[in-house]
C-alpha cells in the first residue's frame, strides 16, 4: 500500500482551518488538521513544500516510522509549526489505519474506558452580573463544568477572551480584520483584588457541584500565582489554568508549596520534552496539549501515558480555532484514556461548519459522545471548502498600564 498524493486546504467559516487529505493507491484517504491559530499559512507551507513530496510512495500503515522520519529527519526539531505539520500527517495516517480496520479509532487504542467524556464550556461576562447570566445559561444547557472569565473593574480594557459588551458571550480571541493586533491592558493588582471574590460569589450562587474552571492565561508572576492559588483554594476550583508562563518550570513549585488548587498547563506545549518535567515532578494536575500542534495522535498518546504514571489527567486544548478533525482525534483519545480528565469544548456546530466537516460526533448535556464510524469519523466536503479562503487574523497583545509589553 502506498501514499499517492496529499493536498492542503486553508479556510473555513470564520476560521482558517488547515486541512490535510492524504490519498492512497487503495482509494482509502485520511484527514488531518494543522490549524495553528493566527499563523495558519506556515504549517500549510511546511506540508506542501517539504513534507508531502517526501512521504509520497511510503506505506501509510507505517505511521510510527513515518512520525520518526518526520521528527528525526528534520534535524531542526520541534516547534509549533513543524509539530502541527507532523501532527496533521500522523492524524491522517491513523484515520487511514482505522478505516482499513473498519473500526472507530478508539478501538485501536484499546477501546472505550467510558461512555461519554465530560466537556467544559466558556462563560464570559463584561462584569460579574453579566458572567453570572452566562454561567446560568450553560448550567441550564446541561453543562457540569464551566470556565469563567470576567471583565475586571477599573481595567481600561476587558481581559483575555471577554467582550466589553454586556450580554455578548461570544468568544473574543481572534480578530479577522488583519494581522495587526489590538491591545489589551492588564493590571495584576486589580485582578488579584477582584477575581478571588468573584469566584467565591460564583461558588455561592451555583452551589458545590458545578465544576468551575478559570484561565489566568499566563498573566501572573510565580509568587503572585501562588498568592492567587492560595486565595481561591476554598472555592474548590476544578482547575486554574496557565497561572504563570511555564517557561520557568521550577517556579511552579512555589504554587504547589502554597496551595492545593489543581493546576492545568500545556496548551502552548508542542512536545513531550516540555511536559515531562512538570509531569514527573507532579507540579501539575492536568496536561493541556492539543493533538494539532503536539505532533498528532502518536506523540500525544505518549504524553498521556507518561501523565498516567504521575496522577496527571488530560484536559486537551479545545479553543474555538480547533477544527472538527482535531476535536475528533481528541474525542477518540478521550474515549480511551484511562487518565482522562475533561475536554475543553466550544460549540462548533454552525450549519456551515457541519457542512464542511460532516460527522456523528456530538455533545449532549455537557458530555461528548464519540462517533462509531470507521476512522476519525469526520469527512471533508471539498465543494464546501471551495467557498472559503484564508483571512488573516490576530490575537490581541497585552501591555501594562504604563505601556510595558506583557504576556497574552
Ligand atoms: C485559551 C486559548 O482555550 C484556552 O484555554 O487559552 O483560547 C488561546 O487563547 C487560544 O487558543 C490562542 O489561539
Ligand atoms: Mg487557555
Amino acid at each position: 500500500m502506498r501514499i499517492t498524493d496529499a493536498q492542503v486546504f486553508v479556510g473555513g467559516p470564520k476560521k482558517n482551518y488547515v486541512t490535510l487529505k492524504i490519498m492512497t493507491d487503495q482509494g482509502v484517504y485520511g484527514l488531518g488538521d494543522a490549524t495553528l491559530n493566527t499563523r495558519e499559512t506556515l504549517p500549510a507551507m511546511y506540508l506542501r513544500d517539504y513534507l508531502i513530496p517526501a512521504i509520497i510512495g511510503m506505506d501509510p500503515r507505517r505511521s510510527e516510522d513515518i512520525w520518526q522520519f518526520l521528527y528525526r529527519g528534520a534535524y531542526y526539531r520541534r516547534g509549533p509549526i513543524a509539530m502541527a505539520a507532523y501532527g496533521a500527517i500522523d492524524t491522517a495516517l491513523w484515520d487511514i489505519k482505522a478505516k482499513l480496520a473498519g473500526m472507530p479509532l478508539y478501538q485501536l487504542f484499546g477501546g472505550k474506558s467510558r461512555e461519554a467524556a465530560m466537556v467544559y464550556a466558556h462563560a464570559t461576562g463584561a462584569d460579574l452580573e453579566d458572567l453570572m447570566d452566562s454561567i446560568a445559561y450553560y448550567v441550564q444547557e446541561g453543562y457540569r463544568a464551566i470556565r469563567v472569565q470576567c471583565g475586571i473593574p477599573g481595567m481600561p480594557t476587558t481581559s483575555y477572551g471577554v467582550s466589553d459588551k454586556r450580554g455578548d458571550t461570544r468568544n473574543f480571541i481572534t480578530d479577522y480584520t488583519g494581522v495587526r493586533p489590538r491591545t489589551e491592558i492588564w493590571d495584576t493588582d486589580k485582578y488579584l483584588r477582584f477575581m478571588p471574590d468573584a469566584l467565591a460569589a460564583i461558588r455561592d450562587r451555583f452551589g458545590p457541584e458545578l465544576h468551575i474552571l478559570h484561565d489566568v492565561h499566563h498573566r501572573l508572576l510565580p509568587r503572585e500565582a501562588a498568592e492567587f492559588a492560595k486565595a481561591v483554594e476554598p472555592m474548590r476550583p476544578y482547575w486554574l489554568e496557565d497561572p504563570t508562563p511555564a517557561e520557568d518550570q521550577d517556579a511552579l513549585r512555589l504554587i504547589r508549596q502554597h496551595s492545593t488548587a489543581p493546576i492545568a498547563i500545556g496548551e502552548v506545549f508542542n512536545s513531550i520534552w516540555e511536559c515531562n518535567k512538570l509531569i514527573e515532578n507532579e507540579l501539575i494536575d492536568f496536561i493541556r496539549v492539543g493533538v494539532t500542534y503536539a505532533g498528532g495522535i502518536t506523540h500525544v498518546k505518549r504524553i498521556v501515558d507518561l501523565a498516567g504514571l504521575h496522577h496527571v489527567r488530560t484536559g486537551f486544548h479545545g479553543a474555538p480555532s480547533h477544527s472538527p478533525l482535531s476535536m475528533a482525534a481528541q474525542a477518540h483519545l478521550n474515549a480511551w484514556a484511562p487518565n482522562f480528565g475533561i475536554q475543553e469544548y466550544l460549540v462548533l456546530g454552525t450549519p456551515e461548519c457541519d457542512a464542511l466537516f460532516p460527522s456523528e460526533h456530538h455533545v449532549t448535556d455537557g458530555m461528548m459522545y464519540v462517533s462509531d464510524e470507521p476512522g476519525l469519523g469526520v469527512d471533508f466536503d471539498e465543494s464546501e471548502a471551495a467557498r472559503y479562503e484564508y483571512e488573516p487574523g490576530s490575537h490581541p497583545v497585552v501591555r501594562l498600564e504604563d505601556g510595558t509589553m506583557w504576556n497574552y
